[in-house]
């Protein structure tokens, strides 16, 4: 109490709702006045930014965590009286005339879409260093993922008139700083000022027992243990930050979710935008086929008691326990089709504004949190570590209204849709042999060429390969030539046919193309062999100009703005690129050593736009 005389009144009034909620052993080992009184101010500064950073205050956190962790004691189960079964969604296989009807659909909608990276998680798992989205998508142009996100952003912005289209970033304290050096080292890769904005996710306090009581650090009794909220925190700073509202107001329609090593977002998110538009969906979750256990959630139909129902997430250790408490004492198993029934989530969510800024406003963002604490023993009296609520971006149908339109659309193309890069070597590898998708650096690379190839294939070109392939003791991989183009040249399927001649394209096993530049008109071409790089304005590459006047063929370059670089009757046949394996104890870059090879440049030809 002593202490009080020299706290502001804003202090005093927070420790007062503190001490209602039995949270006095914060302050109980206080020495009196004059004595480590830098150290409290500390605690006091830290407990404000706490208070201020949950919706509801530190108060609420404390309530809503005292109620889960009681519900946790008492094995509450969350999913009491569902009963589940598969959803009826769209399904749809990747460029086929229906989905490129929907893709064409979600581009001319594109216009009202304002688009969420969620990147404040750190690469821990994958073994990275530095920041996911810094990571390049491919190794042949070296393209990281927040430069593809955002160039998939403008080129949908170029179709809606040169519209600005919002992007809003969730960053954390671990991936903040390195995040904003990564934008201005790079001008925000062309993105309009304004047009990215960061939010930043803090972390929550956490707890020591079954009553909440604030974890207090072990070495330090002036600070409050703090880690993670989860994903989900994006609903709440999108409400707090103004930005979620703002966007309505601005008259945007649909506001997209998606993940941060997700190379292949933009290649079905457009015709998913579609979908939403077809079904005025509230909530569309993308979704793929995923194998019976795999550790991806599952979107699922639950039926409740009363008759409720709702299409939600349940996450791959809920949804076996639940399949063999309900309808298949088997649990969680593959069908006929090789895979389980129930789609995979991954967690790129198109939801319809206005729906989403009223549920905002219900709830002030804070959705369907939860609690997993590692009990001590049976008793569940006491953790073997301090625990914290936790929440996740897709839970947010959870708690919507009855009568809200829920609808997910699959594309049945795994490596046309889904490439997510999470997973270390050795993590990889383990994955890998249980016959699921590694997710890893090598994967993503590789299934974005085989989309690029399969899409150029589908479109009349004659592709080779693709090639057998081992990295990183990952066997039975399929190498593709090498081809890799930035969405600001195609950003569709409709774009690439009208820019690129398919049927007088041929592609060598080995090659590789890279298209930087915007405005180019392939009309025919046949690598061979080597590399073709096709570079953008300002980024004419050493050689250039020497490839373009060896010029076998016609290609021209139009000197004149606007006109486009054409590409007609070129031949390519160089040394080219070699994906060359890394061998065991073989120095290499992080970036290397996660994907298991390294590219050696021997020879290109350079094209370059004036
Ligand atoms: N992320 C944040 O921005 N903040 C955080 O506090 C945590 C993460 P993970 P996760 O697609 O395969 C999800 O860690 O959570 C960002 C789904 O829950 O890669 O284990 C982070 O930067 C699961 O249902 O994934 O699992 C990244 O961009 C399944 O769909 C994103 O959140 C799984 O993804 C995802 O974080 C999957």
């Amino acid at each position: 109490d002593a202490n009080r005389s020299w706290m502001s009144a804003e202090d005093v009034e927070l420790v007062d709702r503190l001490l209602a909620e039995g949270q006095a052993h914060l302050f109980a080992h206080w020495p009196t006045p004059g004595e480590r009184d830098e150290d409290k101010r500390r605690l006091l500064a830290q407990l404000r930014h706490l208070d201020a950073s949950y919706a509801g205050g530190l108060v609420k956190y404390i309530q809503n965590a005292r109620k889960l962790l009681q519900d946790s004691k008492e094995g509450v189960n969350p999913f009491e009286g569902c009963v589940p079964s598969v959803p009826e969604g769209e399904k749809l296989d990747w460029g086929s005339p229906h989905f490129r009807e929907l893709e064409r659909a979600g581009v001319a909608a594109a216009g009202g879409c304002a688009f969420v990276l969620v990147a404040g998680g750190l690469g821990e798992r994958l073994g990275y260093s530095g920041i996911k989205v810094a990571l390049p998508v491919e190794s042949a142009s070296g393209t990281c993922f927040l430069q593809l996100y955002i160039e998939s952003i403008l080129a949908l912005g170029a179709k809606a008139g040169g519209k600005a289209l919002p992007l809003a970033i969730m960053t954390s304290d671990d991936t903040h700083q390195r995040t904003v050096e990564l934008l201005e080292r790079h001008a925000y890769f062309g993105a309009a000022p304004g047009q990215v904005t960061l939010i930043k996710q803090e972390k929550v306090a956490c707890l020591s027992d079954n009553d909440a009581h604030l974890a207090l650090l072990g070495g330090d009794p002036f600070q409050v243990q703090t880690k993670p909220h989860g994903h989900g925190d994006v609903h709440m700073l999108l409400h707090s930050s103004g930005l979620a509202d703002r966007w309505l107001s601005e008259g945007f329609k649909w506001v997209c979710f998606f993940q941060d090593t997700n190379g292949l977002v933009f290649r079905a998110l457009p015709a998913a935008i579609g979908v939403s538009e077809a079904h005025s969906y509230d909530v569309n979750s993308l979704a793929v086929p995923r194998k019976a256990k795999e550790a991806i959630g599952a979107i699922t139909r639950l039926t409740y008691p009363d008759g409720r129902h709702t299409t939600i997430n349940v996450e791959y250790n809920q949804l076996d326990p639940l399949l063999r408490a309900t309808i298949n004492p088997q649990g969680d198993v593959n069908d006929d089709s090789g895979f389980s029934p129930f789609p995979g989530n991954i967690n790129q969510l198109v939801l319809k504004l206005s729906t989403y800024c009223a549920e905002l406003h219900r709830h002030g963002g804070v959705i369907a949190e939860f609690v997993n604490p590692k009990y001590a023993d049976a008793s569940k009296t006491a953790f073997k570590s301090s625990t914290r609520l936790e929440c996740m971006m897709q839970d947010f149908p959870k708690s919507l209204p009855e009568g809200t339109r829920v609808g997910f659309t699959v594309v049945n193309q795994v490596w046309a849709a889904y490439s997510p890069v999470k997973n270390s070597p050795a993590d990889a590898a383990s994955k890998a042999q249980g016959g699921n998708s590694s997710h890893s650096a090598t994967s993503g690379e590789l299934d974005w060429y085989t989309a690029n190839c399969k899409m150029l294939q589908a479109l009349g070109a004659r592709v080779d390969g693709p090639r057998p392939a081992e990295f990183n003791g990952l066997s039975g991989l399929e190498l593709w030539p090498r081809v890799t183009w930035s969405p600001l040249f195609a950003a569709s399927w409709d774009e690439l046919a009208a820019k690129v001649d398919a049927a007088n394209v041929h592609i060598g096993e080995d090659a590789a193309l890279v298209i930087q530049a915007p405005n180019v008109r392939i009309k025919s071409l046949d690598l061979q062999q080597g590399a073709l790089v096709i570079a953008g304005q300002g980024q004419q590459a050493a050689g250039a100009a020497a490839a373009v006047a060896a010029g076998e063929g016609q290609q021209q370059q139009q000197a004149e703005q606007g006109e486009p670089l054409v590409v007609d009757g070129l031949v390519v046949s160089n040394a080219g690129w070699e994906w060359q394996a890394l061998s065991p104890d073989e120095g290499a870059s992080e970036e290397e050593y996660i994907r298991g090879f390294r590219v050696v440049k021997k020879e290109q030809q350079t094209l370059a736009t004036p």
